[in-house]
């Protein structure tokens, strides 16, 4: 009598779900000089001047502006090298970080 083995074809794969991503948001204010955001950004974001540009005049015309997305520590460490680099300096800069849908 011959036996059939049947071996499933396929693999199961484990779904991992991928860590959520977190944005930095830059907040406008009325104090910090428009150079200095971008100083901050170029430093912390290593962006160009031009995206700096773009992104600051944005949070000063709409009230907000997403940076960036990164992982949660990440962004929480950036946000906050953004923030304390206006303490320091005297302004209220202000980076706030929140995860994507
Ligand atoms: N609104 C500031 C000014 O007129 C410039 C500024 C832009 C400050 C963006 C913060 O996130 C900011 N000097």
């Amino acid at each position: 009598m011959s036996e059939t083995v049947v071996r499933p074809r396929t693999k199961t794969r484990p779904k991992t779900e991928r860590p959520r991503l977190h944005k930095v948001i830059l907040l406008n204010d009325d104090y910090t000089p428009r150079e200095f955001v971008v100083t901050v950004l170029k430093a912390v974001f290593r962006m160009s001047e031009d995206q700096a540009y773009r992104v600051m005049i944005t949070a000063h015309r709409r009230g907000t502006c997403v940076i960036a997305v990164y992982t949660k520590d990440v962004a929480e460490t950036k946000a906050d090298e953004g923030t304390e680099a206006g303490r320091s300096a005297g302004y209220p800069l202000k980076f706030t970080t929140e995860p994507e849908e």
